[in-house]
Parts: C-alpha cells; sequence; structure tokens
C-alpha cells in the first residue's frame, strides 16, 4: 500500500548562480521555477537542496594554479570538474531563486560545505564515503519513493537520484522540470545511467495526472 506520506519532492539546487546571467549558468535554468511551483502542491513533503561551497571551495578552478573552467582535474578523492566560482556561501548567487513559491518546504539541506570536498549528490559527498544525512532524514520519515526536480539534471540531479537509489529508495526524474550543463555528452550519459540504476523518468503533466488520480481514488 503506498501512501502520499511516503512520497517526497526533493527540489535541487534553485540557485541564481545557475540561472541564466549567474555564475554557472544552466541554459533555461530559470524555466524550471515554473513547474516546480505547479509540482509542489501536489506533494505534502518537500525538501529542497542548496549548493553552499565556502570561498576557497577545491570544486573551483580559481584555487588550481593553472586550471581552466571546465577542464578535469584529479583531486584526493579522485576526478573532478574545475567549475568556475559559484554558490558561495552567503552571497546573492547561493540565494534560493525568490520565485519558487514552496512555503511547505520542511528541510532545506545544504551541500558542498566542506573546503576539500564537492557534493552534487544531496545524499554522499564526492569522496562517496560522507553522507549528508538526507537517507536518515527521509527513511525516518517514513518516505520510500523520491521525486527529483532542478538544476542540473545531468550533476546534482542526476547524482542525487542515483544516489537515491543506492540508498534503497525508488526514484523519478521528472524532466521537464530539470534542465542541464550538458558538459561534453554529461546529459546523454546521466540518462543512460539513470535507465540501468532504475530510476523512473517522467514529466510534470504526468505526475500531476498520477498524483490526482491517487487521490481521488482513495
Ligand atoms: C552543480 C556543478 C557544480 C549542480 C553544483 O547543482 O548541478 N553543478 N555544483
Ligand atoms: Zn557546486
Amino acid at each position: 500500500m503506498h501512501s502520499d506520506a511516503q512520497d517526497c519532492l526533493l527540489v535541487v539546487d534553485v540557485q541564481y548562480d545557475f540561472m541564466p546571467g549567474g555564475a554557472l549558468a544552466v541554459p533555461h535554468g530559470d524555466d524550471v521555477v515554473s513547474v516546480i511551483n505547479r509540482l509542489a502542491p501536489a506533494f505534502g513533503h518537500v525538501v529542497l537542496t542548496q549548493d553552499w561551497h565556502p570561498a576557497g571551495h577545491a570544486s573551483f578552478a580559481s584555487n588550481h594554479p593553472g586550471a581552466r573552467p571546465f577542464e578535469t582535474r584529479t583531486l584526493a578523492y579522485g576526478e573532478q570538474v574545475m567549475w568556475p566560482d559559484h554558490c558561495v556561501q552567503e552571497t546573492h548567487g547561493a540565494a534560493l531563486h525568490a520565485g519558487l513559491r514552496v512555503p511547505h518546504a520542511r528541510l532545506t539541506l545544504r551541500k558542498g560545505h566542506h573546503a576539500g570536498v564537492d557534493s552534487y549528490s544531496a545524499f554522499l559527498e564526492a569522496d562517496r564515503i560522507t553522507p549528508t544525512g538526507l537517507a536518515g532524514y527521509l527513511r525516518e520519515h517514513g518516505v520510500r519513493r523520491i521525486y527529483l526536480a532542478g538544476l542540473a539534471t545531468d550533476f546534482c540531479v542526476a547524482w542525487s537520484a542515483l544516489d537515491a537509489r543506492a540508498a534503497g529508495f525508488d526514484a523519478v526524474v521528472i524532466e521537464d522540470a530539470c534542465r542541464a550543463i550538458d558538459l561534453d555528452g554529461s546529459l546523454a550519459a546521466a540518462w543512460r545511467d539513470l535507465e540501468a540504476a532504475g530510476v523512473a523518468r517522467m514529466t510534470c503533466a504526468q505526475v500531476l495526472d498520477q498524483r490526482l488520480a491517487t487521490r481521488s481514488s482513495r
């Protein structure tokens, strides 16, 4: 028996630095805001994530002599894309988009706060060892299925969905509620990995139809 209380909408990194004109702009990143605003009222449980880096963060090209943005370097924990400085703690770029209408969001989980380790995933940092605590939080609330929306499809959304599956949750990526960076084929690779991991892919309309149908049959 599945109940609405077992579902959670995870809204990933809807922050100004990922919007057009931002420090790490995702093409059409601002389009997700209205889609998420349509989805959110259909969920009783909403969690937001916020990329939240200290100024000296290891994922910033500016902190590695000679590194150019978007190239890959090998750090202590493995491969790391060198990003432009973005989502620095307490800057405007790190703020959540003011157009988001999710008053009932219960938790804003900040990630990427350890200076030496990135965290695309909302569950596990890039060292693949350090948990964020989100899996425990969701389990304690009885959540079994996670719907994902936000930015960017091929980085933080995909890694979060894959780690959700690995942690034993069902996961659904709402494709039109996300936008991608698409670096060297990363978007196609992400969809391949998601499908292989058993992550479902739905549209906003499908999710809303499904949830209306479940509610009216109860
Ligand atoms: C993200 C790159 C670096 C994301 C965050 O939210 O997808 N991508 N930091
Ligand atoms: Zn980041």
